[in-house]
């Protein structure tokens, strides 16, 4: 059985507004993506992940569509879509566009339709509700149920000229489909089609497993009165398996070397395999959200420290569950998250050296790597003052609910400045010249002023950079069939803080290390003497190769063990 392409590929992902700006006008753009292509060759990634550069009112950064087959003016034109895609697959790599379904803006022109009157025939593609019984319209409480927006008050929204409110898991302008709808999904299958038939390679699908809902939207459950997440109706709900294997179906069948990705907030291991077990043809891999919220409590805004015995665990579970059947996707960050340096390394002092373990550790793991846009150069969180230097919804949304119901606004931006994706969002650093070599105008959101030490260009330069370890690591799981092929062991899972197991294929054996600490420390693995005589393959010599320094991280590569010969057992 030959093994799908993506296993031993390596995913990169490109926020367009703040990659790199042609124009002038301070917001990236298509061409200013097509004249970068040199930096992701060189990295030596297969696939580009492109966050939505479809047309929208901007209100979610581009995750508000409102034509889901042609591109917004500030990133550019069809035509320069078209120039970006044949200059990607002249240099081998494929594209992967972000497919977000769940919702569509409030200006596309099939809410516009739908919430034109009750009768409309487009009335049933999104989520419309009469106000809870016995309660006037637009009255405090009101709304059809007590669920909670993502980005904070609650997700239904009173629309005045019809007297019903429609439902917005995300902000009130990015309504929610009605996948219960067949002409919803036949029009969401037709526009992948589309795509697919204009040469792009696959998708990353959007909150995908929120798309079946309990129809009956019940409330959800926790203290009486408040609002309340109540994802428990909409998480991976009644219908998910027979949409997706439908959509599977209806838009893949009959096209080869495509990747499809689901994001899946919330998402357990058990369903995981049953999304990515190829059998059942639904996907080819989930984003699971586990390990990126052990630090956090009740909410993404509540922090504690990460503890490293549950980062251990948790993507040792994912590792033991997707073993026989399935796959994981691996990442640290992504345009909603911190910058993985600051958040589980560090961005101080062991900057460099941290970045290089954390990127060995996640690529050295079983599963398909994504790259985030300057997590290659070891790119920091920003050192934000005050919320005005903040342009993301979420973190507004919060800033202004939190302080309105009495939080500190010091406490409440001390959460923002950890946890706010627009730490993510800060312009990619090409230079140490003024705005980085961004954009020859005003970046949209501020450069972070360690560009001057952190940039692309340096890197080049330097043999010993963040950005050449990545490449020496996208290069092992291409030529090593143990890195992306072989099982996986998890070893000292109570170690506080070395992370260490082995890869192993065959007669090939792996063993991966990393110090999660600032501390000198000696690595207590099993077999400690077969280890001390094996080769260094990924990392710094340093007389004994279980001595870790400060965050450092290390491949070791078992040597044949005496007397054994290919082929002798
Ligand atoms: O994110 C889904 C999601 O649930 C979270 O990661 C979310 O961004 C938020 O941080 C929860 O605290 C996806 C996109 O990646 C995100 O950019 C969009 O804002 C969201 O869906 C809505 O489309």
């Amino acid at each position: 059985m030959t093994e799908p392409w993506w296993k031993a590929t390596t995913v990169y992902q490109i926020y367009p507004r703040s990659f790199a700006d042609a124009d002038g006008d301070g917001i990236g753009d298509l061409a200013g993506i097509t004249r970068r292509l040199d930096h992701l060759a060189e990295l030596g990634v297969g696939v580009l992940w492109l966050s939505p550069i479809y047309p929208s009112p901007q209100d979610d950064a581009g995750y508000d569509i409102s034509d889901y087959r042609d591109i917004d003016p500030t990133f550019g034109t069809l035509a320069d879509f078209d120039r970006l895609l044949a200059a990607l697959h002249e240099r081998g790599i494929k594209l992967v566009m972000d497919l977000v379904v769940n919702h569509t803006s409030d200006e596309h022109p099939w809410f516009a339709e739908s919430r034109s009157s009750r009768d409309s025939p487009k009335r049933d593609w999104y989520w419309w509700r009469s106000p809870r019984p016995g309660m006037e319209a637009g009255a405090p409480g009101a709304e059809p149920t007590n669920w909670r927006s993502a980005f904070s008050g609650p997700a239904w929204e009173l629309d005045e000229a019809t007297g019903e409110y429609y439902l917005h898991i995300f902000s009130r302008k990015q309504p929610d489909l009605n996948w219960e709808n067949p002409e919803v999904r036949q029009a969401v299958y037709a526009t992948m089609r589309w795509w697919l038939d204009r040469g792009v390679d696959g998708f990353r699908m959007d909150v995908i497993n929120f798309i079946s809902k309990a129809p009956a939207l019940p409330d959800g459950h926790g203290d009486g009165g408040a609002f309340v997440s109540g994802s428990e109706h909409y998480l991976c709900g009644p219908r998910i398996h027979e949409f997706l294997a439908e959509m599977r179906r209806e838009v893949f069948a009959d096209r080869d070397e495509l990747l499809t990705v689901g994001e899946m907030p919330g998402v357990t291991v058990e369903e995981a395999r049953l999304f990515t077990d190829p059998a059942r043809a639904e996907l080819d891999m989930v984003f699971q959200f586990e390990h990126v919220q052990l630090d956090q409590g009740g909410s993404k805004w509540e922090l504690r420290p990460l503890r490293l015995f549950d980062l251990k665990a948790s993507l040792g579970r994912w590792q033991a569950g997707l073993a026989e059947t399935g796959w994981n996707s691996l990442y640290w960050g992504n345009h909603d998250q911190p910058r993985a340096v600051s958040r589980f390394g560090d961005d101080r002092e062991h900057r460099v050296r941290a970045a290089k373990m954390l990127a060995t550790v996640l690529h050295m793991h079983r599963g398909t790597p994504y790259v985030y846009q300057g997590e290659e150069l070891g790119m920091t969180n920003y050192p934000f003052a005050g919320i005005e230097d903040f342009r993301d919804i979420e973190s507004l949304n919060h800033y202004a609910e939190a302080v309105a119901t009495g939080d500190p606004p010091e406490h409440v931006l001390a959460s923002l400045r950890k946890m706010g994706r627009d730490n993510a969002r800060t312009p990619m650093q090409w230079d140490g010249s003024e705005h980085a070599g961004f954009t020859t105008g005003t970046p949209w959101l501020a450069v972070n002023p360690n560009h001057v030490e952190i940039n692309a260009a340096a890197a080049r330069a330097d043999p010993d950079s963040v950005f050449h370890h990545y490449r020496r690591l996208i290069a092992l799981r291409r030529d090593e069939p143990v890195v992306a092929h072989g099982d996986f062991t998890m070893l000292l899972s109570s170690d506080e803080r070395v992370y260490a197991f082995t890869r192993r294929l065959g007669d090939s054996e792996l063993l991966v290390l990393g110090n999660f600490s600032g501390d000198a420390v000696a690595a207590g693995v099993p077999d400690a003497e077969r280890w001390a005589g094996a080769e260094l393959i990924v990392g710094e010599a340093n007389g004994d190769p279980l001595a870790l320094r400060p965050w450092e991280g290390r491949v070791l590569r078992a040597r044949p063990a005496p007397g054994a010969r290919a082929g002798s057992r």
